[in-house]
């Protein structure tokens, strides 16, 4: 049975024009691990505050995340065949078509929050940034321009952790930052380092899987060694890595020391994150 976020999904999806486009974003959206999202809901439940309130904002997090799941895998980027455990849209649908479904799911995100009878009006304004900061030229976008610029050989760790901080951490960042938004927190700084060492630690881990799981098991083909991208096993081997990534975790439950929240719910989420 879906539960109550993936309903929110879908009462989305249901108002959206019916046309190609609507059938694309519908495909997109679903099976995604919706980890951005459930950051989000466990800082709520850590704040004291119903998950609900957050769900425009989640979602709207989600169809950014779906939008540039969608643009990385096209042919003049990673070229991908293959994104949650399924044909790319590009596959499933048309090249063209891709470009413009994940054009409108970036336009739309910001229409979700603006809209939503969820939020005041300055909460709105907090949002409406922070997605667009940290999706765009301060986060995702600039991380995304130093990683199909970077290759195998050039890389170096601070370039490596420059890329993950802004193309992975920039939505992380957001996740964070949602609920201290909705809850008047003022806490900047504190929940933006929580994204970014959320960010390292997961495109750690991504670029591990991508070497040591299968291609079911990620849902997607093992584009980077075929790319000759810069990745963190440009620098290590897999122990080193794996060593590299617990040093992470440690540090990022060190970090929940001095939470402003009730770090237990995070916690949880960040053990699944461990044990995947
Ligand atoms: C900015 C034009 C433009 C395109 C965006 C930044 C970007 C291109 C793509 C990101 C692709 C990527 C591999 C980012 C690293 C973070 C990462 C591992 C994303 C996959 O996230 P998951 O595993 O995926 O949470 P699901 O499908 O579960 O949402």
């Amino acid at each position: 049975m879906k539960n109550e976020f993936e309903k929110h999904i879908d009462n989305y999806l249901n108002s959206l024009r019916p046309c190609m486009i609507t059938d694309a974003i519908r495909y997109a959206m679903d099976g995604g691990k919706r980890f951005r999202p459930r950051i989000i809901f466990s800082i709520m439940k850590g704040l004291s505050l119903d998950e609900k309130l957050s769900y425009d904002a989640a979602l709207a997090l989600e169809m950014i995340q779906t939008y540039s799941l969608i643009h990385d895998d096209l042919p003049a980027m990673d070229n991908d065949d293959m994104r949650r455990g399924k044909p790319s849209l590009h596959k499933a649908f048309r090249e063209d078509v891709a470009i413009i479904t994940g054009d409108e799911l970036l336009n739309d995100a910001f229409k979700v929050v603006a809209q939503s009878s969820s939020y005041s009006p300055q909460c709105k304004v907090n949002i409406i940034s922070a997605l667009g900061k940290y999706a765009g030229l301060d986060g995702m976008v600039y991380g995304q321009l130093l990683d199909i610029t970077s290759d195998n050989d050039s890389i170096t760790i601070d370039k490596l952790k420059e890329i993950q901080e802004n193309k992975t951490g920039g939505l992380f960042k957001i996740s964070c930052l949602i609920p201290m938004y909705i809850a008047g927190l003022d806490k900047e700084e504190y929940f933006t380092n929580l994204g970014k060492q959320i960010g390292y630690i997961f495109q750690n881990q991504d670029d591990l899987f991508d070497l040591i799981k299968s291609e079911e098991e990620m849902g997607k083909l093992h584009s980077d060694v075929k790319n000759n991208k810069g990745t963190a096993l440009s620098l290590y081997s897999v122990d080193e890595l794996k060593k590299v990534i617990d040093e992470e975790f440690d540090e990022l439950y060190s970090y929940l020391e001095d939470a402003p929240f009730d770090p237990v719910y995070l916690k949880e989420l960040i053990e699944a994150l461990r044990n995947r």
